[in-house]
């Protein structure tokens, strides 16, 4: 039986141990080109997908200027924007236990959303609910159909008039008390997401 078995276990070992090789080798091209763009700032995004944007996960302090900060390791047009929570709260009222929230406050039935992305100058680069215009903040809360302050997502939709980005570009993602210095000093907690951009 034995002298049957070993013969079988080489063949298998000659078949498969190539095909492991060469999807490690493969992987790793894969890695070294992902690392080469993010250097360049060179290659080409793939369109139709969403493409993680952060490596390192992007925080969000409610106060004192602390906006989470991403870039673009690619070039290509961005029509979207998801933003994925995965640890933490924030809040526009510390005293408050019952406001805390992943993307707002939750002082009232809406528990109205309170994330804004812009650029360096504080300009709103990815719309609010998809109808906004991109522009100046003057409110800091806005209300969604899809989303809310407990929503394991935020998407922000510009699939209408898409923003290049390569790896210049450089994004803020805001708590909008603290974009618009109001009402910032009794805020608290943090918050910790993923960002991801859809290609178009
Ligand atoms: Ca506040
Ligand atoms: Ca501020």
């Amino acid at each position: 039986m034995t002298s049957f078995l070993l013969p079988m276990v080489a063949i298998w070992t000659l078949l498969h141990v190539p095909r492991i090789e060469s999807a490690s080798k493969a992987q790793c091209i894969a890695d070294g080109k992902r690392i080469n763009a993010m250097k360049t700032g060179m290659a080409w995004a793939k369109p139709g997908y969403w493409t993680r944007l952060n490596d390192e996960k992007v925080c969000i302090i409610p106060q004192y200027d602390s906006p989470g900060t991403f870039s673009c390791p690619f070039d290509g047009f961005i029509g979207g924007i998801k933003l994925v929570h995965l640890y933490g709260k924030i809040t526009c009222d510390s005293k408050n236990r019952y406001f805390q929230s992943k993307w707002g406050c939750n002082k009232d039935i809406f528990n109205p959303l309170g994330i804004f992305i812009t650029d360096i100058h504080k300009r709103i680069i990815f719309n609010r609910t998809g109808s906004d215009p991109p522009g100046n903040v003057r409110v800091p809360w806005y209300s969604s159909e899809l989303f809310d302050g407990s929503s394991e997502e935020l998407v922000f939709n510009r699939m209408n008039d898409p923003v290049f980005a390569n790896s210049n570009s450089k994004f803020f993602v805001w708590y909008g008390e603290d974009l618009i210095n109001r009402d910032e000093q009794n805020n608290g907690g943090k918050t910790c997401i993923d960002v991801y951009a859809h290609f178009v």
